[in-house]
């Protein structure tokens, strides 16, 4: 059986590339986790299936979304509990999102069944995320354009050196919404960073469903910013090369559950969150159990907001996971440079804009992670004639992945700790979004402008990352409550001694959603999410608390759209009674939004949120402000945070 710690003689990190070829059980057999991403066998079924029906008779159908349909969690959960002989069948299904003839579909496909067994047209405002082919089309229009072509010719410019890239537009008030992006385009001529060289100043509407450009707009011209200084390539790229075999890393890996020292949990991927985190639990080394933490964390939604209110760039208010996806944007690792070379890779893989199965490979990886730190240390000098001094070196286990959003890119991690921790990283690293300007220098600069000159003639414009977690926590079973805790001074008085002052922890149960909108770092506070109903041999509530080192909120007013589509980010963390069908911040139908979806709608529901299934929401980020350090390509910059035990276990899970 699994060791509850880690053999003190073996985290040795290895050295070499671990392969690992994942086993991929039939869906039917009941050794698979309920959980499972769709294999590319179901995705080939699913498509099969659809095909089949009316809908593959339809011309131009496009897969929009293709998941598994989270089945409830009661039969999870029973099927998490129950051993090997007598695992409850629950069936696969698949949740498709199809367009056809105009219209968003919503369809769930029985794989077991092998055949559509609901199809709803959604008649609600906002659309399906971009497929990849829409947005590659929607890229090469310009190039075709003859105005457009006038455009680059007027501007001296060649227009096999030209790129463009098609933005996502938000909701600006209109009455009447279409499916449409607006293209910029950017001038390569000699430098590989594309987004260094923005040919400014015009606009090009396109209709996605005609995939036509219907509006084009030349305001005006702005100098080119120069290539010299631009590339991003670096010679001292370590190789990929010393790939050698390794049979001994320190945890295991079936299907897409994970064990490693006190740790099991499930892997799983999809299109729109990129990595999911499922069931995860930790073994009790006293209660000689697992016990429950996590019951899925994810990537929810990302939003992207820009800080130019000028006609080329007011619109570029990215919702990245909703528009685009996060686990479409999945990059291939890249052994050495992404992950070390102890990494066991994991590929994804999704439904292509056809339905056809995509792979992306080396989309995950695993590594235990040897991070210098002390995990625990203590020398005692107090006992007569002996010194004891001891402690333990900080092993972790990271499960990472990168989404390359256009420009940025994002390193999300999942790191679990022997001390019962789990802390979420992200790294944002990549190109900044850039705006010509006609100035050289910043003494030049006459007019306003949105961001930081960062090479001449180059505005990297103020903007913001914020990244919301979805966290369903089930700390030791489903009854939970969350607390607010304030960390409060008060007065040493009636105590005969000469303090003044001292502080206490004021904890305030939160029972309904409405109290638990919490704004984070203008005053201590300590967030718990405790099982009111086990306590420890002691008689304290068993938890987990959340330690956030970048908690972040939105400066934009209300009232502004694109505040109004987001609006889940005027907090950084709210809890909602679960459901499971609410699972993304932003509303599932992010693209073109008008904010009537999504976690501050759900909230005002206001439901009871004491000892009971709760879900937490947290967004990190942060405002970003451009630096020339920054430019050409960004040094990553970390955030994160850490759930951590609190008054969950008996005493230190280390000894
Ligand atoms: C998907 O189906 C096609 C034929 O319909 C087959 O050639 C292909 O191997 C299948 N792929 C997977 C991953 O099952
Ligand atoms: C299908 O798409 C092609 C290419 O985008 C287009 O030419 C054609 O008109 C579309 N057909 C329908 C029925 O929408
Ligand atoms: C434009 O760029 C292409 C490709 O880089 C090159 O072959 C061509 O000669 C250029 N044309 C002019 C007029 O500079
Ligand atoms: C790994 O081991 C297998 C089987 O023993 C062998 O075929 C393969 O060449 C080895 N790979 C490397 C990179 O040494
Ligand atoms: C679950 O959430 C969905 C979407 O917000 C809502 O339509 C549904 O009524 C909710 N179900 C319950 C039982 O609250
Ligand atoms: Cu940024």
């Amino acid at each position: 059986m699994i060791t509850s710690r880690f053999d003190k003689a073996s985290p040795m990190i290895a050295q070499c590339l671990v392969l690992a070829f994942f086993l991929r059980f039939n869906f039917i057999s009941s050794l698979s986790h309920p959980l499972d991403p769709l294999s590319p066998a179901e995705i080939n079924k699913t498509r099969h299936i659809v095909q089949g029906s009316y809908l593959g008779a339809i011309p131009n159908l496009t897969y929009h979304f293709v998941d598994v349909e989270e089945p409830d969690k009661k039969y999870v959960l029973k099927w998490l509990s129950s051993n090997t002989k007598h695992k409850p069948i629950i069936p696969r299904q698949a949740k498709v999102v199809v367009r056809a003839n105009g219209n968003t579909h919503e369809l769930i496909v029985d794989l077991t069944k092998g055949s559509i067994v609901s199809d709803k047209i959604y008649t609600g405002h906002g659309y399906p995320p971009l497929t990849f082919n829409e947005l590659f089309q929607a890229s090469k229009l310009p190039l075709k354009y003859p105005k457009f072509k006038e455009s680059i010719t007027k501007r001296g410019l060649n227009l096999s050196e030209v790129s463009c890239v098609p933005f996502t537009i938000g909701w600006y008030g209109e009455q009447i919404t279409r499916r449409a992006l607006k293209v910029a385009c950017f001038y390569r001529g000699g430098s590989v960073n594309v987004w260094a060289r923005p040919i400014e100043g015009i606009t090009v509407l396109v209709d996605v469903d005609s995939m036509q450009i219907t509006m084009y707009n030349d305001r005006y011209r702005a100098p080119l910013p120069k290539a010299e200084g631009t590339d991003f390539q670096s010679s001292s790229r370590p190789k990929v090369s010393d790939l050698c075999n390794v049979s001994d890393v320190g945890f295991s890996i079936k299907g897409n559950e994970v064990k490693w020292a006190n740790w099991v949990f499930h892997v799983g991927f999809n299109a729109r969150a990129g990595m999911i985190i499922s069931t995860a639990s930790i073994f009790d080394a006293k209660k000689q159990k697992y016990r429950r933490v996590l019951y899925r964390g994810h990537v929810s939604e990302t939003f992207v907001p820009y800080m130019d209110p000028t006609e080329e760039w007011y619109f570029r208010t990215f919702m990245d996971a909703g528009e685009f996806g996060f686990g479409r944007a999945a990059d291939s690792l890249q052994p050495r440079v992404d992950c070390p070379v102890n990494a066991v890779y994991m590929d994804g893989y999704m439904a292509g804009s056809n339905g056809e199965v995509q792979q992306v490979p080396r989309a995950i990886c695993i590594f235990e992670r040897n991070s210098g730190n002390v995990a625990w240390r203590h020398m005692e000098i107090n006992n007569p004639n002996k010194m004891i001094r001891n402690g333990e070196p900080e092993i972790t286990l990271v499960v990472r992945m990168v989404a390359t959003v256009g420009n940025y890119d994002y390193v999300l991690d999942w790191e679990f700790l022997q001390s019962g921790s789990i802390k979420v990283g992200v790294d944002l690293t990549g190109i900044m979004e850039m705006k010509a300007v006609a100035y050289r220098e910043k003494s030049e600069i006459k007019e306003r402008v949105f961001g930081t000159l960062v090479a001449e003639n180059t505005i990297a414009n103020y903007h913001d990352h914020y990244i919301t977690y979805y966290l369903d926590l089930d700390i030791d079973d489903n009854g939970n409550s969350f607390i607010n805790g304030k960390i409060k001074r008060a007065t040493a008085t009636g105590f005969g001694t000469p303090r003044k002052s001292y502080w206490t922890l004021v904890g305030e149960i939160a029972k309904r959603e409405a109290e638990a909108r919490i704004q984070l770092g203008l005053e201590p506070a300590e967030l718990l999410v405790v099982n009111p109903n086990k306590r420890t041999k002691l008689g304290n509530e068993v938890g987990y608390r959340l330690i956030s080192s970048q908690p972040v909120a939105s400066l934009l007013s209300d009232d502004d759209y694109p505040q109004r589509r987001a609006s889940y980010t005027k907090y950084p963390l709210w809890i909602t009674a679960y459901n499971r069908s609410e699972r993304w911040a932003g509303g599932f139908y992010a693209d073109r939004s008008r904010g009537d979806d999504g976690l501050a709608v759900w909230s005002q529901r206001n439901r009871e949120i004491e000892n009971t299934d709760i879900v937490l929401w947290h967004t990190i980020g942060i405002h970003h402000i451009p630096y020339q350090e920054d430019f050409p390509a960004m040094p990553a910059i970390h955030g994160g945070f850490e759930l951590r035990p609190a008054n969950f276990f008996e005493s230190s899970p280390l000894l």
